[in-house]
């Protein structure tokens, strides 16, 4: 009889290896257990009347539906339940979250439920996080900004694409991990996750209807190069960012400063830098490709001046990003 690798295997032997403690693994496991509970409600939503909306709006300003709220609850649930997060940001709540003032060691960021226009249609969403750890050195600690993290400080990032079982992980310095998970979400088949060289395969993904609005040399770029690639767009970024790392090519969101209505422009970008375009760039890191922002700074490299903090992305195939930064700085 063939046993299948569980994933608490995988990454207890990760962590051996990296002569790394075992809290991490609980961590992992609380993250584990949150996404089964949300895909599970994910896929009985429409039956349990989960997917109309909750009538309030998020942070953002955008219609909360009542699975972002539920998704929220389960996670934080799990999170608490470990005893090892120190504090958390959520794209549903406005405020950092003390989890455990006493104690802990770890900070994750998390978008519960991102692509929620594809709620209404029972179409892929994603469960995305990133996490940083306190420095065991005492340094930082108490200042006020502690949480604020780089996503190269972050020691993990991941993905769970919901409904499909999918799970994407990237460990600092020890590459990205994909993960088909079975019907339990309990046994694994590990594959280490490497941008391809082979350009005929990549993709461009990035929303069209906006290319008028970016700014002119993004639309010079996408006039000069988007014909030698295939087009693909599923508006959750976890769904086609889990395409891209398996085909190569970029997934783009620029900054908005040619809308007709100045008031739609988005100069400072559309995503959330702490828990999407980190987490994307942190997993492009890991399988040997890159992510910029609109002035070409890595995305990594960013320190968040708050927790809600936008930023525009691109992030994919080295190639095209080192192309795109020569047009963004031209
Ligand atoms: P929503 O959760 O508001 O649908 O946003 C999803 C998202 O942050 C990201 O997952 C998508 O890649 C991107 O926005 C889609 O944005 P557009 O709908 O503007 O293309």
């Amino acid at each position: 009889m063939k046993f299948e690798q569980t994933l608490l295997d995988f990454l207890m032997r990760h962590q051996e290896k990296h002569n790394r403690t075992f809290h991490f693994l609980v961590l992992m496991d609380a993250i584990v257990s949150a996404a089964k509970r949300i895909e599970l409600y994910y896929r009985t939503g429409a039956l349990k009347d989960n997917l109309g909306l909750a009538g309030s709006t998020n942070v953002q300003g955008e219609e909360v539906m009542k699975m972002d709220d539920i998704a929220h609850e389960i996670v934080l649930h799990y999170l608490k339940s470990t005893e090892r997060v120190i504090q958390v940001v959520s794209e549903e709540v406005e405020e950092i979250i003390d989890v455990n003032k006493g104690g802990g060691r770890y900070f994750v960021y998390f978008d519960p439920l991102d692509g929620s226009s594809n709620v209404a249609h029972g179409l892929p969403v994603g469960f995305m996080f990133g996490i940083a750890k306190k420095n065991l050195d005492g340094s930082m600690q108490g200042s006020e900004d502690y949480h604020l993290r780089a996503g190269n400080e972050y020691i993990a990032a991941g993905m769970f694409v919901i409904p499909t079982g999918m799970f994407t992980l990237a460990l600092r310095d020890a590459g990205c991990w994909r993960f088909h998970m079975d019907e339990t979400s309990t046994f694994v088949k590990p594959v280490r996750m490497l941008l391809p060289d082979v350009e005929k395969k990549w993709e461009l993904s990035y929303n069209a209807g906006n290319t008028e609005t970016f700014g002119k040399n993004i639309q010079k770029w996408i006039a000069e190069n988007q014909s030698k690639y295939v087009f693909r767009y599923l508006g959750a970024l976890a769904g086609d960012f889990h395409r891209l790392l398996a085909n190569g090519g970029m997934f783009m969101y620029p900054a908005i400063v040619n809308h007709p209505d100045p008031k739609k422009n988005r100069p400072q970008g559309k995503l959330r830098l702490m828990y999407e375009a980190n987490v994307v760039a942190f997993m492009c890191r890991e399988a040997g490709g890159d992510a910029l922002d609109e002035s070409g700074t890595p995305i990594l490299d960013i320190k968040p001046k708050t927790h809600h903090q936008r930023t525009a992305l691109y992030v994919g195939s080295k190639k095209l990003i080192d192309s795109v930064q020569k047009a963004l700085k031209a």
